[in-house]
């Protein structure tokens, strides 16, 4: 058998590579329900399936487009048709492993194959047709009515085969082998899923039918004038209507036009005529050019506020419907976003249509990463490897060409992760010759030789000031050239700020230290949405990550690391990058500064409406007029209104909402908004309630007023009608996914267990009544450890309520532990109680409405809240701390049968409640594993660590941690 699914050509019998188009030449989708079935070995069911009489009645039936490993099939050991999900043979993850032996270009003799057939019919006045695939995972062979057409490699990229389709009935088998030499240049950090996911189509082919076409469109910003010319393979006429263009192509021609821009994705429609084949045409006028160290489109500077975007469906995997694709657009232009890098694959073409139409920069990247040979030191790596060249040089020309018309695309990039070699010469320069007009990024070869962008990904935020400042020390192995070459370029950020679980933070500081220095032209968060897939197994229905499948290796929960969790609902990470990139920044100080980040729009679609409130409570209300403010200017605006006489916190928010529809949102829709405390006036003071001295009282308890102690732990039991348990000291938190981040420094969570901070055992030394006041102290440590928290609750009557002063002080070696290198950093300083089960809602004055942490709050407005306690939980696929709200200055509980309980802090607290323990949720493995223990578990803190997003990046910068220093602080629990 000729092995050509593991031989280093990328296909044999396929059409040039061309330009996606939509045109008016006869087309049949050939989407549907094929015939399928799955073999051990890329043998397939052998050789006859190709003929026209084969018997295929007893194959499973199956969708196209999809995977099969997401469809029910027959599965290899035979029975009845099922989906493969959750076992070996379905959706496997891996990060940088290979799932198959590094033996390039050879794979195994296991080789899941899928054998596909379809009868499909054709007119009997068809003349010659192709047949295109927009994408097979990863090698596919294709037989027309029982003749081979050819073979293919390169799963994310479209392939076309010459089709002699007859008149009538005509049989099409396609064998797709799961793993081929294809497998080795496509290592991305994702699920392996194989199948004919995109699209199929025969597309007739007349005389004269238009095969390729290139638009070139350049805007020039000095003159006003566009230019334009479309190249085509056959003699055609180019029509754009509203410009009055009629002409030949080849020809060009230099007309006023409104250029494109992702803020303003101005597209003129138009046509191309050849003598078989009308093309149509969207032309979007624009220039990209790096001047002076800057990425400008337009002649303008431009700051890429993009994500990183796999194509993912917590079902149907990559092959994607179009609502999909529009909804993840219409999420990013709802967020602010302007900016997708396609990693690592180019996307649907459709994707790319709609970012046109809606106006996004795109960085459309290669099918190309090599990541596994990172296990052989790079030995063998493809790009250094002159036998690779023909294959890495065909994706990147089926790129290329397929995406060259496209006005959003302004970067390509070549590949993803996949080290250090000479065939990236080979890439640039046929890149380079092709299209000239866009510039080509490369991040992962030191020497940067083949990008016109220094790149890097989840640098700390300190090297990222240095780049910012030109002052970054130079890499290792690069030549005196090379670095000076790279110091002349654009930096470009292609991941950062990992959004696995609960985060990232710092996204705010981030976006600060990009928009400090021109040279920084983007950056990307990793990434956009969470790769799970929804199943269901005993007990329940959950997002299936990595790890959930027995099959090794696996890569893990690391797949869900998305701002969008896997059903596309938006995690509280995209609430706050959404907030730190906004395009308007409003700051409230003695005026309203209204500073306008757009690249290259003015205000006039934007309405401003400011709304005055004392304690969370609205007094007034109006239209902020603003003057024209240009793109990268600022305007002052004298505040609207000022604070009244009543006592409390006085709250100015301005918000910057858009004044018609637009297709990604509705009028009203906030893109943008500011908040500043006006005055602070002293808060109403309470009635004082009649206290009386601490006592011993009837039932062996300490009464202080309507509370009783344990006289023994000096714990609260009941408080009014309301049995407490605590409060107690808690230092820990359910680990998320940045406290177990790679390396000693990151892995924060392996040292809170190993030092037992999430089993504290306490001790009372005192509890002492001392007039008015009944005083507690003891000491809180883990077993086994010397390191302690010596505490001192006070508690009185105060203001209508029973008050605690806690004081803490840190006493032993906390540095210093037998894990010697170990320093332990409690996540969490703050005080956890539980209450009866019917407390159910919560209302707050503090940030909200979501959750926020220290280094993740910007987009949690200070304001008056409510939300049962369902509604305060984050449903992050793998449960860990979530939840949190920040500067809480009171929180009232209540429920049905019990007395209101309310909260206040000095100074302000954080807070979280649950119907679970932090254990339990650090215990859970899945959603649903988290259950209701009987209790509202209600944490208080005084500090808790930020976010980070050290899963995949930097450490957690010091600022955001606890510090551990003596401290004190004071909570109030009332009644009413
Ligand atoms: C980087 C990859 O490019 C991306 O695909 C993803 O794996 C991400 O990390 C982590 O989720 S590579 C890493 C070695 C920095």
């Amino acid at each position: 058998m000729d092995a050509y699914w593991e031989s280093f050509t990328p296909g044999e019998g396929r059409r040039r590579p061309r330009a996606d188009a939509l045109s008016d030449a006869r087309r049949i989708t050939l989407n549907g329900r094929w015939r399928f079935r799955l073999s051990p070995t890329a043998a397939g069911t052998g050789p006859a399936f190709v003929r026209a009489g084969f018997d295929d009645s007893r194959w499973d039936e199956i969708t196209v487009p999809a995977h099969w490993v997401l469809e029910p099939v027959t599965p290899l050991a035979g029975g009845p048709a099922r989906s493969l999900r959750g076992t070996g043979e379905g959706p496997v993850y891996t990060n940088t492993a290979l799932p198959v032996p590094l033996d390039p270009p050879l794979v195994p003799t296991e080789n899941p194959t899928g054998d596909y057939r379809l009868v499909f019919r054709v007119p009997d006045d068809w003349g010659a047709a192709v047949l295109r695939f927009q994408g097979i995972d990863s090698c596919a062979k294709v037989w027309l009515n029982g003749e081979p057409l050819g073979f293919s490699t390169g799963s994310r990229l479209p392939v076309e085969f010459d089709a002699p389709v007859v008149p009538g009935e005509n049989v099409l088998a396609v064998r797709v082998h799961r793993w081929s030499s294809g497998t080795y240049l496509e290592d991305q950090d994702m699920w392996w899923l194989p199948g004919i996911f995109r699209d199929v189509e025969v597309i007739e082919r007349p005389d004269g039918a238009i095969d390729d076409h290139f638009v070139h469109a350049d805007f020039d910003h000095e003159t006003g004038l566009g230019t334009l010319r479309v190249e085509a393979s056959e003699p055609a006429v180019v029509e754009i209507p509203e410009l009055g263009v009629r002409m030949a192509a080849g020809q060009s021609a230099t007309v006023p036009v409104e250029p494109w821009s992702a803020e303003s994705p101005r597209l003129y429609d138009g046509t191309l005529t050849g003598a078989g084949e009308t093309v149509e045409l969207r032309i979007g006028f624009r220039t990209v050019a790096v001047v002076d160290g800057t990425l400008t489109v337009n002649g303008r500077r431009v700051l890429l506020r993009g994500v990183n975007r796999h194509e993912h469906d917590p079902d149907s995997g990559r092959a994607l419907d179009h609502q999909t694709m529009v909804r993840d657009i219409v999420l990013m232009k709802q967020h602010n976003i302007n900016a997708v890098r396609t990693s690592h694959y180019p996307p649907h073409p459709d994707f790319l249509r709609l970012c046109d139409d809606y106006g996004l920069w795109v960085v459309v990247e290669c099918d190309l990463e090599t990541h596994g040979f990172i296990y052989a030191g790079w030995e063998g790596n493809p790009p250094a490897d002159t036998r690779w060249l023909p294959a890495m040089l065909d994706r990147t020309r089926r790129m290329v060409e397929r995406d060259k018309n496209r006005p959003s695309v302004i970067i390509w990039s070549l590949a993803n992760e996949s080290w250090v070699g000479e065939n990236f010469d080979a890439l640039e320069s046929w890149v380079r010759d092709r299209d000239p007009s866009r510039p080509i990024h490369y991040e992962r070869d030191p020497s940067y030789r083949n990008s016109d962008f220094y790149s890097l990904m989840y640098p700390a935020q300190e090297l990222l000031e240095q780049i910012g400042r030109r002052e970054e020390p130079r890499p290792e192995g690069v030549s005196d050239e090379e670095d000076s070459r790279r110091r002349t370029l654009p930096f470009l950020l292609c991941e950062y700020a990992h959004a696995m679980g609960n985060g990232p933070g710092s996204l705010v500081d981030y976006q600060r230290i990009l928009e400090s220095s021109d040279r920084f032209c983007g950056a990307f968060v990793w990434e956009w949405i969470d790769h799970g897939f929804r199943h269901r197994a005993g007990d329940g229905e959950y997002f299936m990550h990595g790890g959930d499948v027995a099959y090794a290796p696996n890569g893990g929960r690391y797949c869900l690391d998305g701002l969008l969790f896997p059903d596309r609902t938006p995690s509280p990470g995209l609430h706050e990058l959404k907030k730190a990139i906004e395009p308007v920044a409003i700051e409230i100080d003695t005026t309203v500064s209204i500073r306008n980040r757009h690249d290259v729009r003015g205000l006039d679609h934007l309405a401003f409406r400011w709304r005055l409130e004392v304690d969370g409570e609205r007094r007034e209300e109006g239209d902020l007029p603003v003057p024209p403010v240009p793109p990268g200017e600022s305007a002052e605006v004298p505040l609207p209104a000022r604070p009244g006489g009543e006592p409390g916190e006085w709250w100015l928010t301005v918000e910057a909402r858009l004044v018609g529809d637009t297709p990604w949102a509705p009028a009203g829709h906030v893109v943008a908004w500011g908040q500043g405390l006006l005055a602070d006036g002293a808060p109403r003071s309470r009635p004082p309630r009649a206290t009386t001295p601490a006592r011993q009282a009837d039932d062996g308890l300490i009464a202080l007023g309507d509370a009783r102690f344990d006289p023994v732990s000096g714990g609260l039991v009941r408080l009014g009608s309301v049995k407490v348990d605590g409060p107690v000291l808690d230092l820990g938190r359910a680990p998320i996914e940045n406290d177990r981040g790679q390396g000693g420094v990151n892995d924060l969570a392996s040292v809170w267990r190993a030092v037992g901070l999430d089993r504290l055992r306490h001790r009372t030394d005192l509890v002492e009544p001392d007039g008015d006041v009944l005083r507690v102290a003891g000491r809180a440590a883990a077993s086994a450890h010397p390191h302690a928290l010596a505490y001192r609750f006070d508690w009185c009557h105060d203001d209508g309520g029973l008050r605690v002063d806690v004081s803490v002080d840190f006493t032993g070696p906390w540095a210093d532990t037998p894990h010697r290198h170990l320093e332990i950093v409690p996540p969490r300083l703050g005080l956890r109680m539980s209450l009866p089960a019917a407390y159910a809602r919560a209302r707050w004055f503090g940030r909200g409405p979501g959750e926020s942490y220290v280094d993740s709050c910007a987009a949690a407005r200070v304001g008056r809240y409510d939300a049962t306690v369902e509604e305060l939980q984050v449903g992050y696929p793998v449960p860990q701390e979530n939840g949190n709200r920040l500067d809480i200055r009171w929180l009232e509980l209540s429920g049905p049968g019990v007395p209101l309980l309310r909260v206040d802090g000095s100074p302000t607290f954080g807070f979280a409640a649950r119907r679970w323990t932090s254990e339990e949720l650090g215990r859970a493995r899945h959603r649903h594993e988290l259950v209701d223990s009987g209790r509202l578990w209600l944490n208080v803190d005084h500090a808790q660590q930020g976010l980070g997003s050290a899963a995949c990046g930097p450490a957690l910068p010091e600022r955001y941690r606890v510090p551990r220093t003596s401290t004190t602080w004071s909570v109030r629990l009332s009644l009413h």
